[in-house]
């Protein structure tokens, strides 16, 4: 996998918790939430990544799941259309942030949805969650715009599982063709030609892990996982993420890296 240079983080807004859930986890709590945030940060900049920080945007409770409102490649930038309503404007900020690194940013239109949640690279291929907020032209779209740049991809389906929000919920890949993943997803014939590290039960939101530069960051709380990791020779760091999880979010949703 090439190595990544940059991130775009934003900083979560005085009214995150007023963003979208449906993980009954109770409220979070601001002070926290910011200081999960930036320890999030430093763990990026210590894999030697170099942050693009934007500032915290009220009108979008949910904007620093900024990896929701692109996809971003080796070859190309493209920039979704969140599939909840009340996300759609995040883009703007990010199109603009985008050009400064890209010299061309395609952009998925209507009437297609598509959250970068639910896309998930591995190498050349990319797996794309046919979700409640991806839809089939989202899919679509963004698998010819990814053919353009001469990747693969195929199209998982999630509608059916519950917890699930995005694709990269339950699925991450950690290269040298491993991936990490969901018992649910683990049986489907797309996933065949992996090695899979299947999560255990009531282990479920630490797949969604975050491989960088070598080393995997990976959301507290999750010991069977993480021994198991180590024992693959991972260099593991572990990172508070209640505050996330709280609002549906894990540890790949809170950067766009290339
Ligand atoms: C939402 O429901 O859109 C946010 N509260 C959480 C988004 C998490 N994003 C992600 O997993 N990629």
């Amino acid at each position: 996998m090439a190595a990544y240079r940059k991130a775009i983080v934003r900083a979560p807004a005085e009214n995150f918790s007023q963003g979208l859930t449906s993980a009954h986890l109770g409220v979070p709590e601001y002070s926290r939430v910011l200081e999960q945030h930036e320890s999030y940060c430093i763990a990026l900049e210590r894999c030697g990544l170099e942050l693009i920080r934007l500032e915290a945007d009220k009108r979008y409770p949910d904007s620093t799941f900024v990896e929701d409102t692109a996809v971003v490649t080796e070859k190309g930038a493209i920039i979704t259309r969140p599939g909840a309503p009340s996300r759609l404007g995040e883009v703007d900020i990010i199109r603009k942030t985008l050009a400064q690194s890209y010299s061309q940013v395609n952009t998925i239109v209507q009437p297609a949805t598509l959250d970068g949640g639910d896309v998930c690279q591995a190498d050349d291929h990319f797996f794309i969650g046919l979700s409640h907020r991806t839809n089939e032209a989202g899919a679509e779209q963004l698998a010819q715009l990814l053919s353009s740049f001469a990747y693969t991809s195929s199209l998982i389906e999630i509608r059916d599982y519950s917890g699930l929000l995005h694709l990269k919920s339950g699925l991450a890949y950690l290269g040298q063709n491993r991936l990490i993943i969901d018992e649910r997803l683990a049986v489907k014939k797309e996933f065949k030609d992996y090695d899979l590290v299947v999560v255990d039960e009531g282990e479920d939101h630490g797949a969604n892990c975050l491989l960088v530069n070598g080393h995997l960051l990976l959301a507290d709380g999750f010991p069977k996982l993480e021994r198991r990791l180590k024992q693959c020779d991972f260099h593991v760091t572990t990172l508070y993420t209640s505050e996330f999880q709280k609002m549906d979010g894990g540890l790949s949703c809170l950067s766009l890296r290339f």
